[in-house]
């Protein structure tokens, strides 16, 4: 995973005029960063947050979250890279949200919430990537420029946000399921959590009805047979690398529902 460091997302910050800030909409909370938002802010820049994987929730929370998270400076757009829901809507608040043209627009979140899905989204079939010329309309010395149209550019490098704060999130997002030197904690604060807003999401990804994270680690190990070459005892690490990733693949299916992000703000 490449380094994640905020001098950089300085970097395009500053660059841009508008920041797509891309949150995650089975936890925007979680997935939010005031730091990233003051910092657009203090440059003057425009922000949007795009409600990214909205075909993971219901759309009444889809709804309720943009409701929450709209305000006086922020405009929300639900979005899914994934169905292409939102793509003309977020292009359509990107060009309303300023007047500046050339328009250069970056796209900054934490690991994996979709920034790479998000810019193949914009970009759509047909726009190559563009290097201008220097001294042309949308030029910026040192980054790859995509035209979505007339006069609005998207920097091609997404602005990766580096894990800060909320212990949920760092973990699941902080490092590669396989960089983690020990997983299991891990896999195990998620399968707690999942459990908690969803109690059906592991009997529905795995088919085990056990409650317990260690031992529900250690049936999957021992479903798909995997186990220590030596006494042959089940690989738990294997397992809780897995059920990251079948979190970030959405295998494994719950959201924060917004009243309670509520609860925990006011
Ligand atoms: N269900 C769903 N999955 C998505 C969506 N956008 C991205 N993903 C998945 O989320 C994972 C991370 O996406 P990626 O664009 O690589 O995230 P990045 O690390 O922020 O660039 C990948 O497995 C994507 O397929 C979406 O709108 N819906
Ligand atoms: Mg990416």
């Amino acid at each position: 995973m490449r380094l994640a460091k905020w001098s950089l997302i300085k970097d395009i910050v500053k660059k841009a005029n508008v920041v797509l800030e891309v949150l995650d909409s089975r936890n925007p909370i979680g997935t939010r960063s005031r730091k990233l938002e003051e910092m657009t802010f203090k440059y003057n820049k425009n922000l949007i947050l795009v409600l990214n994987k909205i075909d993971l929730v219901p759309k009444r929370v889809a709804l309720k979250w943009k409701e929450i998270l709209t305000d006086a400076d922020v405009r929300v757009v639900c979005f899914s890279a994934l169905s292409k829901r939102g793509v003309e809507e977020l292009k359509k608040v990107i060009r309303c949200s300023t007047d500046k043209r050339p328009l250069r627009v970056a796209v900054v979140g934490y690991p994996k919430v979709g920034k790479s899905s998000v810019i193949n989204a914009l970009k759509g079939k047909k726009s190559a990537p563009t290097s201008p010329i220097p001294g042309s309309p949308g030029y910026t010395r040192g980054i790859q420029l995509l035209k979505i149209e007339e006069g609005i550019y998207l920097l091609d490098t997404p602005g990766i946000i580096p894990i800060e704060g909320g212990l949920f999130e760092s973990v699941i997002r902080g490092k590669s399921p396989e960089e983690l030197k020990d997983p299991i904690p891990a896999a195990m604060l998620l399968l707690e959590t999942a459990m908690k807003y969803n109690s059906k999401c592991v009997l529905d990804a795995y088919g085990i009805s056990e409650r317990d994270p260690y031992k529900v680690l250690e049936l999957i190990a021992i479903k798909r047979g995997w186990r220590y070459k030596k006494g042959g005892e089940p690989l738990v690490e294997e397992a809780a690398r897995n059920v990251i990733r079948d979190y970030h693949k959405a295998k494994l299916s719950f959201y924060i529902p917004p009243e309670e992000a509520l609860l925990v703000e006011k």
